[in-house]
């Protein structure tokens, strides 16, 4: 679907550069060596490559992403990219309520795991209210709850090999079932405290179409990267052999940036 990629990528764009401009006045005010136009003449011509040297100067990889009030969640939480995984699979274990599905936890672990929902709603939980920037254009701001992914990290005990965490999904991404939806994300971003796989969203049930029964949120990164319908976190040292070899679905498929953060 060459169209639709072409779109998204456009609109991403346009969201990125709002983002960067954002952040070049900040820099700014902080940088006397660099004119405007200078620093506006690099930014549009190295693009995207810029964003996550900027935001270094911004914030160390441990700063909180902002969180809100109640008061400011949006009226509803809308879908975006799959709503209801297309395999037989997945649609077995949502009629029984994902009573059967078990999360792995494997690769470079020195125990792997295997983690029914139940098993993991008795972990210790975060409930964090935060806005979702889809490069697509849209945004969000819902209230999430579910287990910190260091909890589960704590218990599979990554080696010290281990460099990503590779979300595998429930969802194909092409009609002959192949091409399973998948994300990464660094160590840091793993280890982060508002990083989670939540299982309810405003303070119901994760609804399928927000990516039951767990999803990830990564709070400082772009829509993309917060994986729904997750099967499966394989720890890695380097994402290479895994599909296009990017690190996610959208990276593979229409060069997204690898790291969304902002
Ligand atoms: N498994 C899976 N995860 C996914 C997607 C998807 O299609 N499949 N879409 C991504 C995109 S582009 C966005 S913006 C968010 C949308 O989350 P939402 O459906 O809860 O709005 O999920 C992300 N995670
Ligand atoms: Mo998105």
């Amino acid at each position: 679907m060459p169209q639709r990629y072409n779109s998204h990528q456009h609109e991403r764009r346009r969201f990125l550069s709002r983002l960067l401009l954002g952040a070049g006045t900040v820099v700014l005010a902080g940088c006397d060596k660099l004119s405007h136009s200078e620093w506006f003449g690099k930014v549009l011509s190295t693009g995207e490559s810029l964003t996550k040297s900027t935001h270094h100067l911004l914030r160390t990889r441990r700063a909180m992403a902002q969180e809100f009030d109640e008061a400011d969640l949006s009226p509803s939480f809308r879908s975006n990219g799959t709503s209801s995984p297309n395999s037989m699979e997945y649609q077995t274990l949502a009629k029984n309520n994902f009573l059967d599905w078990a999360l792995t936890i494997d690769g470079l672990v020195e125990n792997p795991l295997k983690l029914t929902l139940a098993q993991i709603q008795v972990l210790p939980s975060r409930t964090q209210i935060t806005r979702h920037d889809c490069v697509e254009g849209w945004s969000a701001i819902g209230k999430w709850k579910g287990t910190p992914l260091h909890e589960l990290l704590a218990l599979a005990k990554p080696t010290t090999q281990a460099k990503y965490a590779v979300f595998h999904c429930a969802d194909p991404m092409k009609d002959d079932g192949t091409h399973l939806y998948y994300e990464s994300i660094d160590m840091d971003d793993a280890f982060h405290a508002q990083t989670i796989l939540a299982y309810q969203l405003n303070d119901e049930t994760l609804p399928i179409k927000n990516g039951a029964p767990i999803r990830l949120r990564v709070e400082r990164q772009l829509g993309y990267k917060h994986a729904k319908y997750i099967m499966r976190i394989e720890l890695v040292e380097s994402f290479k052999h895994i599909e296009g070899g990017k690190g996610g679905y959208w990276e593979d498929a229409a060069d997204y940036e690898w790291y969304a953060g902002i």
